[in-house]
């Protein structure tokens, strides 16, 4: 540490300083997100037709222009979804909502200009951009150093890829997700059967001990820094029903064994309006004994866990301080916005102190990774100033090089260490 680090802060200005730099210096280990590496050819999406064209957009065009039915939306090809987002909610309507002024950020940094000839000034743009140099720009931009993929073994063009043996850009590390495995048993047994796994449709200790084969083998190809799946909000365990079974006879052995943290994406309503396809998803509550139950029951499997609803944010904060297997992360999808962040992140750092991951940006485009952590580090950054000036306030003597270790914490030293 130099002596101007480890000086204590005097002024509200110099603080603010501090926590800034820390905040924008200190590179991400952004922890979920559905972006791939350019090994993964098409599956990696990019580029300014894909950011206009974003699921949550979707939803918003779909509501604000109703003279274009969901069929006649998704008939069309993705530059025409462009374009007619474009003007739905850029040029006709004001950009206001976190999705759109996403896209603006990302525009704005990019160093295209704003405005309503934005979408055909970033097509100039990325006419001689190869994806290669857009990684580096957006992981620059970003400063992100570090990015987890959604990484789901059931799906086919993924599986090819792994199974080609891709040359792995070490920006870009595997999470293993297994939705087919826990939430559609039925049409998971033949996908098993055919990828060569002996399976069958009632359980047997053949059929777990397939089931954890392919685990394994999967783990072995991906070298996955946790296992992962999203679940419903009537997600119970335990309940007797085909994921249940698979949790306890081999998920659970599998991380215990393994040292694999599973994370818990817990929250979603699937499909509340199918016309909407990847929009259509919604939010519920989820009854959160099943938390306490599972990290009481398996102290040494390590819980990642994020909950879609905002009811269930105090209590995860609450089973948090209960169980030290168990790290909260995230503000999720519909609770990315800047007025939820600052408010869960307030609440977890007065329940946890820094002992949380305060964000991953889900982005299903790479070029997302530039707005989302620039919306995301300035809600926290806010939140760490307020935090920090209540604690200047008793007499604590801070610094500038705690402010450091405390960001490194939140923004990657936290999963590494959870994570191993
Ligand atoms: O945030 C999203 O884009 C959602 O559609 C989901 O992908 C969600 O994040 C998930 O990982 O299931
Ligand atoms: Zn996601």
């Amino acid at each position: 540490m130099t002596n101007a680090e480890a000086r204590p802060i005097r002024t509200a200005k110099a603080l603010s300083d501090s926590v800034d730099r820390a905040v924008a210096e200190t590179p991400i280990i952004d922890m979920h997100t559905h972006l791939y590496a350019p090994a993964f050819g098409s599956l990696l999406l990019w580029g300014v037709d894909e950011l206009v064209t974003y699921h949550y957009l979707i939803a918003e065009v779909l509501r604000t222009d109703r003279s274009v039915s969901p069929g006649e939306f998704w008939a069309m090809t993705t530059p025409q979804r462009a374009d007619h987002i474009w003007r739905v909610l850029f040029v006709e309507n004001e950009p206001i909502s976190e999705a759109r002024r996403g896209v603006l950020t990302t525009l704005k940094q990019l160093g295209i200009a704003p405005g309503p000839n934005g979408l055909a000034e970033a097509r100039e743009y990325f006419r001689d951009v190869t994806v290669e140099q857009h990684v580096d720009t957006v992981l620059r931009l970003s400063n992100v150093s570090s990015a987890v993929m959604t990484n789901d073994p059931f799906d086919d063009a993924e599986r090819a890829v792994w199974l080609s043996g891709p040359e792995m850009d070490p920006r870009f590390r595997a999470a293993m997700r297994i939705d087919p495995l826990l939430n559609a048993w039925d049409t998971a047994v033949p996908k098993l059967k055919a990828m060569g796994y002996g399976v069958s449709p009632v359980f047997t200790q053949a059929t777990y001990d397939e089931v954890r084969r392919f685990l394994d083998d999967w783990a072995d190809r991906m070298d996955p820094l946790y296992l992962a799946v999203s679940l419903p909000s009537d997600f119970a365990y335990p309940a007797g029903d085909a994921r249940s079974r698979i949790i306890a006879n081999c998920v659970l052995p599998f991380c215990r064994e393994r040292g694999l943290p599973f994370a818990l994406m817990v929250g979603v309503k699937r499909l509340v309006n199918p016309d909407l396809r990847l929009a259509g998803d919604s939010v519920g509550k989820w009854d959160m004994n099943v938390l306490d139950r599972l990290c009481a029951e398996n102290p040494e499997v390590r819980f990642l866990v994020t909950v879609l609803a905002r009811e269930n944010q105090h209590e995860l904060c609450v089973t948090a301080r209960k169980f030290p297997n168990l790290l909260p992360f995230g503000c999720w999808w519909f609770l990315n916005n800047p007025s939820l962040i600052l408010e869960m992140t307030r609440m977890r750092v007065e329940l946890l102190g820094f002992s949380f991951v305060p964000q991953h940006s889900d982005a299903r485009i790479l070029d997302q990774l530039v707005y989302k952590w620039e919306h995301s580090r300035a809600a926290i950054a806010t939140v760490l100033k307020e935090k920090y000036a209540d604690l200047m306030a008793t007499g604590w003597p801070l610094t500038d090089g705690d402010i450091r270790r405390d960001v490194e914490q939140l923004l990657g030293g936290n999963l590494r260490a959870f994570a191993g």
